[in-house]
C-alpha cells in the first residue's frame, strides 16, 4: 500500500516502477558497486537502466570512476536492481540522500543487499589486490552526527531504535565463501570496516588508531548498511583492498634533511587514480564471485 510511504520514496518508486517490465516489478538482490567496480553490471541481462540525473530523489554522482546509472535486470536468473556508481558524502549529500536508493530497493521487494567498496588496507596480513568480507563496521559518520536515520522515524521503513548486532548477515558471509570457493578465489579474507566521511585519506596517526580497532578502511558503506538494516534486509558488505595505508610515524621535526636523506626515506602517497586503477584490474573476480554468489543464493 504506497499510501502509507513518505511522498518522496512513493515519487521515486512510480518514476521506476512504470518504465520496468513485469518480470522486473519486483527484485530479490540490490547491488552497489564501489569504486572501480562499475562492471560487475556488466553481467547482468536483460536489463533496463536510468540514469540518476532522471530518477525523482536520486543525487548525481560526481566522482570520477564512478557512473551515475541504475541498472535493473536479470543476474543468475534472479531479478537484481544494481548502483552503477553510488553517492558519498563527501560530495556533500547528506548521509539521509546517500542511503535514500536503499529503501527504493526494499520497496521492490530486496530482501538482500550487496555492498561493494574499494578500501584501504589496516591490517597487516593483507595485500592490495585481495576481497575482504566485511564482519562489522566502525562508523565514524554514525557517531558524529550523520547517522542517516536522524530525523524523524519513517516507521514504515523500521523501529526508531534499530539493534546493529547482526548488519553484516552471517549466512550470506558464509555463502559468499562458498561462491569464492567455487570460482577457486583463494585471498579471502573477513574483517571490520572503518567508514570516514573523506574526501581527505587518513594521516598515519589517524591510520595507526583506526589498525587498532578495525581492518580496513573507506567512505562509504556504513550509511547504506545502516539504513539496510533499519528496514529488514540482510546485507553482505565486500571491500577490496586497492592499496594499503602507510602508518608509519611523520617524521620527526629533530632531523635534518641530511639525515632524512641518509635514510633513503620516500614520502608516501596515495591517489584516487591508484584506488580505481586496482579496482578495475580486480573488477573481473568480483563479479564472478558475485554472480556465484546470486546462483548460490537462489539454492538457498
Ligand atoms: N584507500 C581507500 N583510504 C584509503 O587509503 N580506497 C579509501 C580510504
Amino acid at each position: 500500500d504506497l499510501s502509507k510511504f513518505p511522498d518522496n520514496y512513493v515519487n521515486c518508486y512510480k518514476y521506476l516502477y512504470d518504465k520496468l517490465p513485469n518480470e522486473l516489478k519486483s527484485v530479490k538482490m540490490a547491488i552497489v558497486c564501489g569504486s572501480g567496480l562499475n562492471n560487475l553490471a556488466d553481467k547482468i541481462k536483460n536489463t533496463v537502466t536510468f540514469d540518476y540525473k532522471d530518477i525523482p530523489g536520486f543525487a548525481v554522482s560526481t566522482v570520477a570512476g564512478h557512473r551515475g546509472k541504475l541498472v535493473f535486470g536479470i543476474l543468475a536468473n534472479s531479478p537484481v536492481v544494481c548502483m552503477v556508481g553510488r553517492f558519498h558524502f563527501y560530495e556533500g549529500h547528506s548521509a539521509q540522500k546517500v542511503s535514500f536508493p536503499i529503501r527504493i530497493f526494499r520497496m521492490f521487494g530486496a530482501k538482500v543487499l550487496v555492498l561493494t567498496n574499494a578500501a584501504g588496507g589496516l591490517n597487516p596480513n593483507y595485500n592490495t589486490g585481495d576481497l575482504v568480507i566485511i564482519r562489522d563496521h566502525v562508523s565514524f559518520l554514525n557517531f558524529t552526527g550523520s547517522n542517516p536515520l536522524i530525523g524523524q522515524n519513517e516507521s514504515i521503513f523500521g523501529e526508531r531504535f534499530p539493534p546493529m548486532l547482526n548488519v553484516y548477515n552471517h549466512h550470506l558471509r558464509y555463502l559468499f565463501t562458498q561462491a569464492a570457493a567455487q570460482c577457486n578465489y583463494t585471498n579471502l579474507k573477513e574483517g571490520t570496516y572503518i567508514c570516514l566521511s573523506g574526501p581527505s585519506y587518513e594521516t598515519p596517526a589517524e591510520a595507526r588508531f583506526f589498525s587498532t580497532i578495525g581492518d580496513v578502511v573507506g567512505m562509504s558503506t556504513a550509511p547504506e548498511a545502516t539504513v539496510g538494516n533499519h528496514c529488514g534486509m540482510q546485507v553482505i558488505g565486500i571491500s577490496l583492498v586497492t592499496n594499503m595505508v602507510n602508518q608509519k610515524p611523520t617524521l620527526s621535526s629533530f632531523k635534518s634533511p641530511e639525515e632524512i636523506a641518509a635514510q633513503n626515506y620516500e614520502a608516501p602517497t596515495i591517489s584516487h587514480a591508484e584506488v580505481i586503477e586496482v579496482g578495475n584490474q580486480k573488477a573481473k573476480i568480483l563479479e564472478g564471485i558475485v554472480e556465484k554468489f546470486t546462483e548460490i543464493l537462489e539454492q538457498n
